[in-house]
């Protein structure tokens, strides 16, 4: 048994044991492994814990790829424009009002839950740039397991760029998260910089040691959990056993996300503003030699586009064949000559020559 274990062990355990669903017990197991001492003598109730860590989400992986091979059809929404966001919430936190205040659609709005039944589409103007919103009926608790529509509902989340989420409440905002956890959407982080490949080679190979926060043996058992006994590993970040497991589950997504409070107090321009910055985009805007630039049709472009990558976005009349380019607003000076290596930046207007 454990040696030396504090009372936050015990109460997770008793919760473990009384635990329904696999996702409390994952949610107590892993609290269990937090709270457990860490020295030799646990050794052994370490690499049980996370064995048993391993399993359950292993288990649980493959459940949710079967829920959404079952759920027959989807209810998914085309793609239209520069980018799909999904608004989601608990019902009346304000979901059809903001699309009614930032798009053309024509939707219920009113204050009472479940007015809207089906996904509703709109499309936002953002300086040119068009951004689909999906009114994504109300999610409730236990919509991951299926309950009111709730997976495809979820299916819908899923399948946007990014993701708003209305709420009243703290409370109502976590369940959201939550739900949304459970069904393999994370929000409000990133992919943790952790890469492990499967190498065919016998052994286990691991750069970045030092950011390491457990024994490399420990890290044996949570690989060996998912069937994996070759590997090589990259820590790029402090690494817990708990982001080891979740990268381990390759049916994960990780989506931007806005969170807004109902009533909104944020100005509509901001908020326009916000919502496009969650497709992780920009704009940029042409113009031709002792020409205006074109505000009214930017270039939308991923971030991190190079200069070099332009002519690929551009108008038929615009010269092909690129021999260099200046930029008004990133750079140092106005109309600076750049190289094609140069990353353009938000709001930046090119001129080619
Ligand atoms: N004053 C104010 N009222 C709001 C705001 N957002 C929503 N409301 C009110 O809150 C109620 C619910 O708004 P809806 O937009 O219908 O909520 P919903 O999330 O779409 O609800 P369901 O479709 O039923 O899930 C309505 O009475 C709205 O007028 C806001 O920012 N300010
Ligand atoms: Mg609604």
């Amino acid at each position: 048994m454990a040696t030396n274990a504090g009372p936050e062990y015990f109460q997770a355990k008793e919760k473990y044991e009384q635990a329904k669903t696999a996702h409390e017990k994952l949610l107590y197991l892993q609290e269990m492994h937090k709270f457990a001492p860490k020295h030799k003598a646990s050794e052994k109730l370490l690499a049980e814990l996370t064995w048993k860590i391993a399993q359950l989400r292993k288990e649980m992986e493959k459940e949710r790829e079967q829920s959404k091979k079952s759920t027959g059809h989807s209810i998914n929404i085309k793609k239209d424009g520069d980018g799909q966001i999904a608004i989601l919430g608990f019902p009346n936190t304000g979901k059809s009002y903001l699309l009614k205040m930032l798009t053309n659609a024509e939707v219920e709005v009113a204050p009472y839950p479940f007015t809207t039944m089906q996904p509703e589409v709109g499309a936002m103007e953002y300086k040119g740039a068009k951004v689909q919103l999906v009114e994504v009926p109300a999610i409730v608790e236990g919509s991951s397991e299926g309950k009111s529509n709730g997976t495809q509902l979820l299916g819908l989340a899923r399948n946007a760029d990014a993701l708003i989420i209305t709420y009243t409440s703290d409370e109502e905002k976590n369940s959201v998260i939550n739900e949304l956890k459970k069904s393999g959407i994370i929000v409000g982080r990133e992919k943790p910089r952790i890469t492990i490949k499967q190498a065919e080679s016998k052994g286990i190979t691991i750069g970045g040691k030092q950011h390491m926060k457990m024994s490399e043996k420990e890290l044996e058992t949570a690989l060996k959990g998912f069937g994996i006994h070759s590997a090589s590993i990259l820590l790029e970040e402090e690494t817990t056993m708990e982001k080891i497991l979740e990268v381990l589950d390759t049916n994960l997504d990780y989506k931007n996300c806005l969170f807004l409070k109902c009533p909104f107090t944020v100005k509509e321009p901001e908020l326009r503003t916000q919502i496009f910055g969650l497709l992780n985009k920009i704009l940029v805007y042409t113009k031709k030699p002792g020409g205006k630039p074109d505000f009214d049709s930017p270039m939308v472009m991923k971030k991190g586009t190079l200069v070099g990558d332009v002519p690929q976005h551009l108008h038929k009349d615009m010269a092909k064949n690129m021999k260099y380019a200046r930029i008004w607003g990133s750079t140092k000076f106005e109309g600076q000559r750049v190289s094609k290596d140069y990353e353009l930046k938000d709001g930046d207007v090119i001129e080619i020559s």
